[in-house]
């Protein structure tokens, strides 16, 4: 805490996501992008996604927004944010405004991939931020290929033969390492100081950027609106979601962890409850921790 104070008083800060907005309380979407936009600062054009961000911020004849803000189609963040880049740079961009794409994992995993892939082949100077609620929110909850397996979602129930999502979270990391983008990172809520830090060297890193944020949704994982920190610290300290830093394809950081069980985040939410009623899915759970000490090992976090 200490720490994050020290930080903030170095800056000033205004507030450039303004309260009002409709988001879930304890909604770590809208914690992510308050944050985000204290490090972007006012000079700054911002691209998203429909999705829980855009529905909650923009509601019709309001918009919390106190930058200049495009909602895009579901599908094309990234391709919107090249044109915005392209018009900055016909007028010569006098005062060097930065672009930043902020989608949800559908908009990004899924959906938006070949436009993402696009850009980054391209080398845009642009920061793409995706905030990771593993689902589709905004529509109900349906997986995503962001989804973890073994997660209970409206589209991979727990009936029958399943047990959730039944195939494993796409890497989105290793997606853009393979596009040689040259900063790639992720973050998390429970560490605001570490998240602004990899805001900014997005935003100075000449080329395109990749931050992944993960935003724990409490409507969708079920649980205390209170917990969201929380949670988000608890995904780090298992393991389960590695904090890593890449430039030009070089592993630069990672955030250390002495390793608890995966089963204490586990167990916080809803969408995994399933797998702790019935000795049947205690494959599942092993199948779960062996993939969290795969990173573990990957990464080097212990
Ligand atoms: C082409 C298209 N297909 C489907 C939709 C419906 N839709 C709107 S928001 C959304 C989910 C967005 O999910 P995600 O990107 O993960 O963001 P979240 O809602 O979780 O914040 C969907 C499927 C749409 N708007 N456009
Ligand atoms: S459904 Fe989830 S992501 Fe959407 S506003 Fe609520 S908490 Fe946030």
């Amino acid at each position: 805490m200490k720490k994050m104070t020290m930080y903030m008083e170095q800056k000033e800060v205004k507030e450039l996501l303004a309260p009002g907005h409709r988001a879930c309380p304890g909604c770590g979407c809208a914690l992510a992008v308050k944050l985000i936009l204290r490090e972007t600062g006012s000079n700054t054009i911002v691209v998203s996604a429909t999705g829980c961000l855009e529905t909650f911020t923009s509601p019709f004849m309001g918009s919390s927004w106190e930058v200049p803000w495009i909602h895009s189609l579901f599908e094309n963040s990234p391709a919107i944010a090249t044109g915005v880049l392209a018009a900055l740079n016909a007028k010569g961009n006098p005062k060097g405004t930065k672009v930043v794409v902020i989608s949800g994992d559908g908009g990004t995993y899924d959906i938006g991939m070949g436009s993402l892939s696009g850009m980054l082949e391209r080398k845009d100077d642009i920061l793409y931020i995706c905030y990771d609620n593993e689902a589709y929110m905004n529509t109900g909850i349906q997986g995503s290929s962001a989804t973890p397996f073994g997660a209970d979602t409206t589209t991979t129930p727990v009936a029958g033969d399943s047990f959730g999502k039944m195939v494993p979270k796409k890497d989105l990391v290793a997606i853009a390492l393979a596009h040689d983008a040259p900063y790639v990172a992720t973050a998390s809520i429970s560490d605001p100081v570490e998240l602004c830090k990899k805001v900014r060297k997005g935003i100075e890193t000449p080329g395109p950027a990749v931050l992944l944020i993960l935003t724990p949704c409490n409507l969708g994982w079920g649980f205390d609106p209170s917990e969201t920190v929380e949670l988000a610290r608890k995904a780090v300290e298992t393991g389960i979601f590695p904090i890593v830093e890449f430039k030009k394809g070089e592993l630069i950081s990672v955030k250390k962890i002495k390793p608890v069980p995966v089963e204490e985040y586990l167990k916080m939410q809803k969408r995994y409850q399933h797998l702790f009623k019935d000795d049947v899915f205690s494959e599942v759970l092993q199948a779960i921790q062996k993939s969290v000490d795969e990173n573990i090992l990957k990464y080097g976090l212990a």
